[in-house]
């Protein structure tokens, strides 16, 4: 008997269960219901063991994330998995693709575990906002350890095959021709009469040391902050090492339901798809031709230059690095070779692997070298002559369907574009530094790029691991535009009575990465000041510049320079309040005649958020983004914005489009400032009583 998802055959004395429910082979209802009648058949065949195996690229990769917020249907996964361990004959998993969540859940219900080397296994539902609702929080400490287990379920970065071997989670990696290894295993465990070997029967093993779970709480505060599920995993791995698997499935169920009724859960899993519908660009098809990157140029071996370098080499793809004179070319190596060194001492690639990725570099100093290039970024100097005569030159000797890309955070890519002949070609691309571990990168559409060249961008950015959101082209783009506002209102802050720490202490409570002063701190005020110099603004000549401007002329740039807003330790690097910059600060607002008051944090958190929501609705007004979620993408992969809060205009819908407009008008009322005036697309919304979420499903506007 067969469902169409499920499939239940007897082979000899094999009863062999094959789910196939593309793309990922959810656990779907129809899965669910598939397994049942398949353990049904199973047990009252003449079967001595049971194997499950995946059609398709994968193992299960999870429960079915998009039935989570419909009404619950029978069978529960967790009954279903419950009736695999219990099954009176060995039931088997072989495992490829990827083991993830219910997946792995499954497979630590099976008796026996193989895997082909590729297999990635993990319970990722952290990132989702959950924990592991099928008995993961009691079976793997049961299985790995209590370690190895909070490592899985807190970090929810899957493993290899090769680790879950080491620590007993598979017990054979078989030949990749897994269907046959799979069966040959199958049949040695009959052979040998090997027994079911329920994991819900171990024991786990409790940690020696006493302190250990606060020891593990700090060790994860940082990364874990604000999220309940983390939390909710350790007093579950706990719970295993003292109780049964009945009493640890029954709390885990409560604690599940718990998150997923949450609103962590709700933003964490819109992220989820966000993330997946950034890289689907509504006016260009699927099917657009993409083009082969085989090869790419790099102009410039700066700091910028390098790290891009980098996300190529590590991806197999050979890079030439383009300098101007052979030593600004060796320094730039240099640099890539000790951060690779680095790399190798942290234990995050081996020796070996380094070595291959060095061995995609070369270097030039003369253009010529670089004519059968697919592709070339230009990562020089942030500015529109220089950025200019490279595109010159690049179309003087690039061949004709070669990708033009230039890496900048603020230019505009339309008149880089016009200075070479095919504008076609050109697109933006605003990497983040360090470009070779920040996970964003916005592909910048200017006016004329080809759709092929921007599907090719998009696609190629997802081999070199970055997450790749479509913008059009405007001042900053989605994230640094949006910043302005917020940064603006943080030195407002500072000048009507909050002080460096009250300002960033409200936001980092409030989720953020890091606060916005400590960011200006870290980037570097000499930055900000560099740049409103070329834009011809003088220095102090503008109230909310005024705070920044001074402490760069007081050689105060930042972290670099062991002081900025803050004072920095020489060894910890641990900001400390200054009281210098308290009373700057205070003869500033002085200067400007700013009343100084007392600040609440709710008031920070409110004009902070709200600054970003405003402009975002101007940003998709414009058609700078496609859609709400895009801009969302690029604030939890750029800007440190707390995913379990799913993004600035996500937010905004958990505020409600009344009460945003409400606080706007608030806003501009008692502040007399236009910037609060707000965008039409909010006063729309708020009208028609609906959310911008609602944007992200119907059409699209697409990015001009
Ligand atoms: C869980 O298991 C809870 C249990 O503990 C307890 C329950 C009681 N469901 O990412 P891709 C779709 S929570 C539904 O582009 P890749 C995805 O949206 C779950 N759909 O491919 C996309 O659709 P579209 C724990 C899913 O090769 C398509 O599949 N598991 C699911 O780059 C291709 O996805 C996870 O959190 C799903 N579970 O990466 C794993 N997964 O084409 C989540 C994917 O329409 N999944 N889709 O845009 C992943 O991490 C990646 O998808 C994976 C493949 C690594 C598997």
């Amino acid at each position: 008997m067969s469902n169409s998802v499920v499939n239940y055959q007897l082979q000899d004395q094999l009863g062999i269960i094959r789910i196939d429910n593309p793309p990922v082979n959810a656990l779907s209802h129809a899965v669910r219901a598939g397994l049942m009648d398949a353990l049904e058949q199973a047990n009252a065949d003449t079967s001595q063991a049971l194997l499950i195996l995946c059609q398709g690229r994968t193992f299960i990769a999870g429960a079915d994330i998009t039935e989570f917020g419909k009404p619950p249907q029978a069978p529960h996964l967790p009954d279903v998995i419950s009736a695999i361990e219990n099954f009176p004959k060995p039931v088997i998993a072989a495992l490829h693709g990827n083991a993830l969540g219910g997946g792995l859940e499954v497979a630590l219900a099976a008796h026996y575990r193989c895997a082909v080397s590729a297999t990635k296994l993990g319970l990722p539902e952290v990132k989702l906002g959950l924990l592991p609702g099928a008995g993961g929080t009691q079976r793997l400490p049961r299985v790995v350890g209590v370690e190895a287990a909070l490592d899985m379920m807190t970090g929810g970065a899957p493993i290899s095959a090769q680790r879950a071997l080491e620590l007993g989670l598979v017990d054979i990696v078989v030949k990749d021709d897994l269907e046959n290894s799979a069966i040959e295993y199958c049949q040695q465990l009959i052979a040998d009469a090997a027994p079911p070997r329920p994991s819900g029967a171990l024991q786990a093993v409790a940690p020696d040391s006493p302190g250990f779970y606060d020891a593990y709480r700090k060790r994860i505060a940082r990364k874990s902050r604000g999220q309940i599920a983390p939390g909710f995993i350790i007093e579950l791995v706990e719970l295993a090492t003292r109780t049964d698997i009945d009493e640890g499935q029954a709390q885990e169920r409560e604690r599940f339901l718990e998150c997923r009724n949450s609103p962590q859960a709700s933003a964490m899993q819109y992220v989820f798809f966000a993330e997946r519908a950034a890289g689907k660009l509504p006016d260009i098809p699927a099917d657009t031709p993409v083009l082969p990157v085989n090869s790419i140029a790099i102009i410039g071996a700066g700091t910028m230059g390098g790290g891009i370098a980098m996300c190529f080499a590590n991806a197999g793809i050979p890079v030439t690095l383009v300098e101007t004179q052979q030593e600004f070319l060796d320094r730039g190596m240099g640099i890539i070779e000790s951060n690779y060194a680095t790399s190798v001492k942290r234990g995050r690639f081996t020796q070996a692997q380094a070595d291959g990725f060095l061995a995609n570099f070369s270097g030039t100093t003369d253009y010529a070298d670089i004519a059968e290039a697919d592709m070339v970024i230009e990562a020089v100097f942030e500015n529109m002559d220089v950025k200019k005569e490279v595109f010159a030159k690049l179309d003087a000797v690039c061949k004709a369907d070669c990708v033009l890309a230039t890496n900048t955070s603020y230019l505009d890519v339309d008149e880089i574009a016009a200075a070479t002949s095919r504008p076609q070609q050109v697109i933006g691309a605003h990497f983040f530094s360090p470009a070779n571990v920040m996970k964003l990168l916005e592909v910048v559409r200017a006016k004329k790029t080809a759709p092929a060249v921007v599907q090719t961008f998009m696609k190629t950015a997802k081999k070199i691991g970055k997450i790749a959101v479509a913008v059009g082209v405007c001042n900053g783009f989605v994230g640094n535009r949006m910043l302005k506002g917020y940064a603006r209102q943080a030195q407002l802050l500072l000048l009507e009575g909050a002080s460096p720490e009250q300002v960033d202490g409200a936001m980092e409570a409030w989720g953020m990465a890091m606060g916005p002063i400590a960011v200006g701190d870290l980037a570097g005020l000499d930055i900000g000041y560099r740049s409103r110099r070329d834009q011809g603004i003088e220095s102090c000549s503008v109230k909310e510049f005024t705070l920044p401007d001074t402490l760069v002329e007081k050689e105060r740039l930042g972290q670099k320079t062991g002081a900025g807003y803050y004072r920095y330790d020489a060894q910890t690097r641990q900001r400390q309040p200054d009281p210098e910059v308290a009373s700057l600060i205070e003869d500033i607002a002085a200067r400007w005649q700013v009343e100084r008051r007392e600040i609440e944090a709710e008031e920070i958190v409110e004009r902070l958020v709200l600054a970003l929501i405003n402009e975002g609705a101007a940003i998709l007004q414009e058609g700078i983004a496609a859609r709400p979620s895009d801009i969302d993408i690029v604030y939890l992969n750029g800007y440190g914005f707390p995913i379990w809060r799913g993004g600035p205009m996500f937010y905004a819908d958990t505020l409600g489009m009344d009460t945003v407009v409400e606080k706007l008008k608030q806003l501009q009322q008692t502040t007399g400032d236009a910037y609060w005036e707000p965008d039409s697309l909010l006063l729309e919304l708020a009208e028609k009583g609906q959310t911008l979420n609602s944007l992200n499903s119907s059409p699209n506007k697409d990015t001009k």
